[in-house]
């Protein structure tokens, strides 16, 4: 977590952030081929407190890193991803990160895993506050969501 960005963010709008957990719902890991070197996660994450609750980094054993990572599709039709320092989950309005939009990367895998594996993820919330979510690999999202990129691209191929 980048302290200076923290309290640049605490200054401008002096909020006071949530330190609990968060509700975390269909929490998934897109199964990738061994030898991939990132896999992407997904979850919709809403917050039943009564501030907003900081996702301000994540970590899993098992990995290099994990990342947070927006997604956006350029003029020339290229996926561009991007590093998030902070997510924000608001007070009733969920956060969801799905194919195609923010997600979850696990960089640099020590071993391969399979449809129906876990992988549980350390969620930084706050200062010495983490939240571990379990995900389950998986080929496509356990509910059958389907992100409106994802419809997009069925369309196109
Ligand atoms: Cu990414």
């Amino acid at each position: 977590m980048n302290r200076t960005l923290l309290m640049v963010l605490t200054m401008a709008t002096t909020p006071t952030w949530a330190c609990g957990e968060l509700t975390v719902e269909n929490a998934w890991i897109r199964a990738a081929p061994p030898g991939a070197t990132a896999l992407a996660g997904f979850a919709t994450f809403s917050n039943p407190h009564e501030q907003s609750v900081l996702i301000q980094g994540a970590s899993a054993a098992g990995f290099g890193a994990v990342e947070m990572h927006s997604m956006s599709i350029d003029e020339a039709g290229v996926m561009r991803m991007r590093r998030l320092d902070l997510v924000e989950v608001k007070v009733g309005e969920a956060q969801t990160m799905a194919p195609g939009g923010n997600h979850l990367m696990l960089l640099a895998p020590q071993k391969s895993y399979k449809a129906g594996d876990t992988i549980d993820v350390a969620l930084t919330l706050c200062e010495e506050k983490q939240q571990t979510v379990r995900f389950i690999v998986a080929d496509s999202a356990p509910n059958g969501e389907m992100s409106s990129t994802e419809h997009d691209h069925a369309h196109h191929h």
